[in-house]
């Protein structure tokens, strides 16, 4: 495989404006961390360095969710719903007149295409917060009892896949509900947070309202062990969810998490071929397959396998892996060397269990974390690329013979996020939705987001949903 120099395309770097650092946002105001070691956060795509970050240590954290609480007490939690609408939709509109540029330093921060942070995240961001604009004074219909009330500060922690999405996820319905919040983005996309963090002041929201604390892993458990915090929401492994929950048992904080997949992406013989291929690939390589819910275990139908493999893999070699602001693009950076040298570790894992490992060719830059589009054939239900979440553009495939195999083969799994299904009859996408263990099952598409759908899994992959009327509920007391 050859290398090429990367070089981030100009005219759409010069619409952000990257401050040389950036502190903790607390109050409604940009401070210095008071006991933390500021960290810096790079560009996947060319290691150069974009930002020197603050880190927020116990110190911090207790004046962030101190800040939450003055807010909640005096301000957001008796404010009448019509109002906090009005500043929801405020936040909203401010992200649409900045999509572009927030865009740009989603895909400078993060890695992924210019395309995807331009055409998917940010149109999903602000229709988000639109969305949960509407319920804030309709609350007595979001199945919580006639007189819902807000739990009060909720502490979040979002990872670094869909970093401004994730956010949009755990803010929106939280304030609608009229919760207040401390938020602490993942270490390595802290930029497009902080730039919200601006937006908030912008919008003119109270101090205290939002907090935006930066930071690593312990940052984010001082936040979640935080005795001032009522209402835990967590996006990110299972490794780390499950410690979540450990640590709030007992107390009486509410908890949410959303964890990992490994879902099924089922093609039946009589599946529309040309659609199901770009359910594939949109399935698998969409963010790099950075992505909870990717359909990550192909599970094809025997009589059509021969086809199906020979024409994924020619669409596989058209893909355009390299610089993320390059809007013809399809596959961008792997988020940081640590998650690149998970993805390697385990694709080696797939040859060594005797797994066949086929990429296009294609040329990877010289500089930054890159990893080709890869599919695995020749998997077994044992191979652990079969069983573990890789968050990586790796495909693992199987096959099998009849709907009740492919049934028992896709819900094989710890994990019950989401899975696809690619066939012709109704009746058959139906039955296969009840039969299927995942909390969200497509039918001839793959990885189809909206702010009214709820989201979220069965067993390993996590509780409580995100989205549509259902995830107010976890904002609300019953
Ligand atoms: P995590 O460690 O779970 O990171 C998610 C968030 O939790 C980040 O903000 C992280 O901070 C924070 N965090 C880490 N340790 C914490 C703790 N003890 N208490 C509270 N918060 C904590 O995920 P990762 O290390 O970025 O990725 C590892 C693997 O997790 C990936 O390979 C992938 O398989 C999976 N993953 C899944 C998802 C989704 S959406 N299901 C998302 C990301 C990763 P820092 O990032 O600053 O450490």
């Amino acid at each position: 495989m050859s290398r090429f120099e990367y070089a981030p395309a100009p005219e759409s770097r010069a619409i952000v404006d990257i401050k040389s650092s950036y502190g903790l946002f607390i109050n409604g105001a940009f401070t210095e961390a008071t006991d933390g070691k500021p960290f810096k956060t790079v560009s996947p795509a060319s290691e150069e360095v974009l930002a020197e970050i603050s880190e927020a240590g116990p110190a911090d954290v207790d004046k962030a969710v101190k800040a939450a609480r003055k807010a909640y007490d005096k301000v957001w939690g008796t404010m009448p719903g019509r109002d906090r609408a009005k500043y929801l939709y405020r936040i909203a509109r401010l992200i649409q007149e900045r999509s572009r540029e927030l865009a740009v330093l989603e895909s400078l921060d993060n890695g992924k295409p210019i395309r995807e942070s331009r055409d998917v995240d940010l149109p999903l961001v602000a229709a988000h917060f639109f969305y949960y604009a509407g319920w804030a004074d309709k609350l007595e219909y979001a199945g919580a009892g006639e007189n819902p009330q807000p739990l009060g500060v909720a502490a979040q922690v979002i990872p670094w896949n869909f970093p401004l999405m994730m956010l949009a996820w755990k803010i929106a319905p939280a304030l609608a509900a009229g919760n207040t919040v401390v938020l602490k983005p993942a270490e390595t996309t802290p930029l497009t947070a902080l730039a919200f963090a601006e937006i908030c002041q912008q919008a003119d929201l109270p101090p205290g309202v939002v907090n935006i604390i930066t930071g690593a892993g312990r940052t984010g458990q001082a936040l979640v062990e935080h005795e001032g915090v009522d209402k835990v929401a967590f996006t990110g492994s299972t490794a780390v969810g499950r410690a979540i929950a450990k640590s709030v048992a007992g107390t009486d904080k509410k908890v949410t998490l959303e964890l990992g997949g490994k879902a099924a992406n089922i093609v039946f013989e009589d599946a529309p071929i040309d659609q199901t291929i770009e359910g594939i690939v949109n399935g698998i390589f969409f963010n790099q397959g950075h992505v909870c819910c990717a359909g990550s275990r192909l599970l094809v139908q025997e009589s059509v396998y021969d086809e199906v493999l020979a024409r994924l893999k020619r669409r596989m070699g058209t893909l355009r892996v390299g610089d993320p602001l390059d809007k013809n693009t399809d596959i961008g950076a792997i988020n940081s060397a640590e998650q690149l040298a998970r993805i390697r570790e385990l694709s080696q894992v797939g040859e060594d269990e005797g797994a066949e490992r086929w990429s296009p060719e294609c040329e990877l830059p010289t500089q930054g974390y890159w990893f080709a589009p890869t599919v695995f054939t020749g998997v077994s239900q044992a191979h652990r690329i079969a069983r573990e979440e890789i968050f990586g553009p790796v495909l693992s495939v199987l096959t099998f013979r009849t709907p009740a195999e492919a049934v028992e083969k896709a819900n094989n799994t710890p994990f019950g996020l989401s899975a696809g299904v690619w066939t012709d009859k109704g009746s058959r996408i139906l039955w296969m939705a009840d039969q299927l263990r995942a909390g969200v099952v497509w039918a001839n598409t793959f990885n189809r987001f909206d702010p009214t759908s709820p989201f979220g899994g069965y067993k390993e992959s996590g509780y409580g949903r995100e989205g549509g009327r259902h995830g107010l509920e976890a904002y609300l007391a019953h």
